[in-house]
């Protein structure tokens, strides 16, 4: 059931480095401070593994109908680079919204947690965002242990090394894995508070039933008083949150279709990616931005690593993003059901974005137990 498992990239992550992933499961490298990868589970995050389930889920998403493709896979390193220079767009507003909040509120954040803590990320990359909780927790802690999960191996050793560079009192201890998997690696340490991180709106790309499982495993490693720092962007005018997805350099296009030619490069296909299009539009009846690619003609496309032709109708689409956009009541629901209690929201000064403070409760009661973590879809 891949189809249930989207997980968000990396957001505003460093260039990857073509830092090959480690083979063995454990593997230190030391740099200023002390930084340790380890990868966890057994599915292949290795150099080999990678192009298998790319593989088989292109496979199955264009197969199916509607057709699809997961968004995770639009983080390889041009794509990972063109997420970069999104964050950068004048009408991608949610970095810059984020990172107004934390450069405002990260203080009152980690007060509100309480220190000692330990951090832990789910993503490696919000680069300056992370330096902003970091450099806070500093301000009342002499050290601190910093755990970011991540799929990329080579996303997480750059962002390790360069954080264990600028702070010789933070423990990188990086975890290359899917968020699920990473987070039953976590080791809690004794006493000390725990705050997991999940910036950037990566939670629009779950699934609502997938964000209820996911927060339940976030909360599943969590102690009494621990929280979540959860990044929700906020629904809003049609207009503004199409502009976002669709903006007018281009460069959201090149991010969408950037998939084709990453199937290209990994798969031996021969999309001509003229004969593409870049769309996004707000669904309101869902409360998400969806992405698609339009097959601007009627073609067939070989994709000679599957040993499969592809046909597209003329206007035919294949959805490769959803982008779930909240509101208070329901990120007070997605709380409540997930053993969570959403305790403080901080703004933006223009409103778009929010950053949500959830302090586990403890014990998850048997009735959300009864309730959640059903699938929904048929
Ligand atoms: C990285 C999932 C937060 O959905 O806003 C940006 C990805 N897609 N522009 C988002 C994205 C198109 C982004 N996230």
């Amino acid at each position: 059931m891949p189809w249930t498992h989207n997980r968000a990239g990396p957001f505003c992550p460093h260039v990857s480095s073509v830092v090959d992933a480690p083979s063995s499961n454990v593997m230190s490298f030391s740099m200023a401070g002390a930084v340790r990868a380890r990868s966890a589970g057994t599915s292949s995050a290795g150099a080999q593994g990678a192009s298998v389930p790319f593989a088989e889920d292109v496979k199955a998403g264009l197969s199916a109908s509607p057709k699809r493709l997961l968004p995770k896979y639009f983080y390889d390193d041009l794509g990972s680079t063109l997420f970069d220079a999104i964050c950068l767009l004048p009408e991608y507003y949610l970095t810059r919204a984020e990172d107004e909040i934390l450069d405002r509120h990260a203080r009152e954040i980690v007060d509100a947690v309480g220190s000692p803590l330990d951090l832990v990320e789910l993503g490696s990359g919000s680069a300056i965002k992370t330096r902003r909780i970091i450099s806070a927790a500093l301000e009342s802690q002499p050290t601190l242990r910093y755990s970011p999960i991540d799929i990329s191996p080579s996303a997480l050793n750059a962002s390790s090394e360069a954080l264990s560079r600028e702070y010789p009192n933070v423990t990188v201890d990086g975890i290359a894995a899917e968020y699920l998997e990473g987070l039953k690696s976590i080791s809690r340490n004794g006493s000390v508070r725990t705050m997991v991180l999940f910036l950037g709106s990566n939670i629009g790309n779950f699934e609502p039933h997938d964000a209820v499982n996911t927060l339940r495993a976030v909360h599943d490693v969590l102690n009494d008083g621990d929280a979540l720092l959860l990044g929700a962007d906020l629904k809003k005018d049609r207009a503004v949150l199409e502009a976002a997805y669709d903006d007018a350099e281009g460069v959201t296009a090149a991010f969408n279709l950037n998939i084709l030619a990453r199937i290209n490069r990994e798969l031996g296909g021969e999309f001509d990616i003229k004969k593409f299009a870049h769309r996004a539009l707000y669904n309101d009846a869902l409360g998400r931005v969806e992405m698609h690619i339009v097959s601007r003609e009627a073609q067939t496309v070989r994709i000679a690593g599957l040993g499969m032709e592809i046909h597209f109708d003329r206007g035919e689409t294949i959805h490769t993003e959803s982008s779930y956009k909240y509101d208070r009541a329901r990120l007070a629901d997605l709380a409540g059901l997930t053993g969570f209690e959403l305790t403080n929201t901080w703004n933006d000064t223009r409103g778009m974005f929010s950053s949500n403070l959830l302090r586990a409760i403890k014990p998850l009661s048997t009735d959300v137990y009864h309730h959640v973590g059903r699938k929904r879809d048929p």
